[in-house]
């Protein structure tokens, strides 16, 4: 007997009725592909030749290449802005755009390593990684969003003038209608930040914070340090502490007069058990009840040392027994498909980074954040 028959001795076991698999995500996303257009592809091709010139003659596929590259492809070459979106040097058409990139390249916040004023550019970098087109959710970027990297804010070495610099430039670019996407940066930026987006808000501003700290006391170390920014966040009159719910808090890096003032500030905490015993959708559920309990606006904050060490070692105060990376995700999403005004990713620290994961994962929360988003209809319509 030949060895496959004794491998399989009777293959008619397995000759029954296929079972059904359009209920897959995956058959299903497969499908969702062919109503995605792709005019603002081709417009960016015509752009690469008309700019770029057309391409050498030896060249035989002539229909994506230019001489000069101009657009995404290939993708380990060219000027890295955010997923190489445009980038808007005339920071007073922001308001053309529905959602802007911007870098806050600032790290004298912190209480540990230092490095996160690098995160920016590191996160632009490899951002070159990915496309503009998400398998799952059957949404492409390039076709459904009017997305611009406006660089960075100007962070000063003086964390009070530097806190200045960001809630007037997160305001600038509120103001003007269009989503601010804050890359960090050490945390202590989350003060300024939504201190920017309040500014623009009528009414109450939820936080929806990721983070393995509590990031709640008032001073550390007689400053305003990354484990403040939510103490002076909310005491702004427009966003009420119990409207901050904070996700993955826990562990041995979580200073006891943070705990002392969460307390006193009746902030809402779940600890990675939390989320592992009630599952991923009563996390979010439970989220956005507390978030949104009579806020007109949600604010995001990814603290990337949320997750667990071994994923983020490129990070201040990296702590074994944080989420995983797809249960951050599928709560950012899942936060994402009710609308945030503005997110922020912070703690992305290079110098102790591997391979560039922790960028990477920095990334993959912007664009799973605006993807969702767009599917949900939360934002878009300014592409031309
Ligand atoms: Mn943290």
């Amino acid at each position: 007997m030949s060895f496959y028959k004794k491998h399989a001795p009777n293959f008619r076991e397995h000759d029954r009725e296929l079972p059904d698999t359009s209920h897959l995500e995956g058959m299903i996303a497969r499908e969702l592909e062919k109503d995605i257009p792709e005019e603002k592809w081709w417009e960016e091709v015509r752009r690469g030749k008309e700019l770029g010139l057309e391409p050498a003659d030896s060249i035989e596929d002539k229909t994506v290449f230019s001489t000069f590259q101009r657009g995404e492809l290939p993708h380990w070459s060219g000027i890295n802005t955010f997923l190489k979106a445009p980038y808007l040097e005339d920071v007073n058409k922001v308001g053309e755009y529905d959602a802007a990139i911007v870098g806050v390249p600032f790290d004298i916040g912190v209480t540990y390593r230092s490095g996160t004023r690098f995160g920016p550019q590191a996160m632009r970098r490899i951002s070159s990684l990915y496309t503009t087109y998400n398998y799952e959710l059957g949404v492409d970027l390039r076709e459904s969003l009017a997305l611009c990297d406006v660089g960075d804010i100007f962070c000063p070495s003086n964390i009070t003038k530097a806190h200045d610099q960001i809630a007037k430039g997160v305001a600038h670019i509120m103001d003007q209608g269009t989503m601010p996407i804050i890359m960090g940066g050490d945390h202590s930026i989350g003060y300024p930040c939504v201190r920017g987006v309040a500014e623009c808000v009528e009414g109450n501003v939820g936080i929806i914070h990721l983070d393995r700290h509590v990031d709640t006391q008032e001073k550390d170390m007689d400053e305003i340090m990354h484990t403040c920014p939510w103490f002076h966040a909310t005491n702004m009159p427009n966003v009420p502490p119990k409207n901050l719910v904070q996700i993955g808090i826990g562990g041995w890096q979580v200073p006891r007069p943070g705990v002392k003032a969460g307390r006193d500030m009746e902030c809402t905490v779940m600890t990675v058990q939390d989320v592992e015993k009630m599952g991923i959708q009563d996390t979010i559920d439970m989220a956005l009840e507390v978030a949104w309990k009579g806020a007109s606006a949600v604010y995001l904050s990814f603290d990337i040392d949320s997750v667990d060490a071994g994923f983020v070692p490129g990070t201040g105060w990296p702590e074994p027994g944080g989420l995983l990376p797809r249960e951050a995700l599928a709560i950012m999403r899942g936060v994402a498909a009710e609308g945030v005004a503005a997110m922020e990713v912070v703690e992305v620290a290079p110098p102790y980074d591997v391979s560039d994961i922790t960028a990477l994962l920095g990334v993959r929360s912007i664009v799973d954040v605006l993807a969702t988003m767009v599917k949900h209809d939360r934002l878009g319509g300014k592409l031309k």
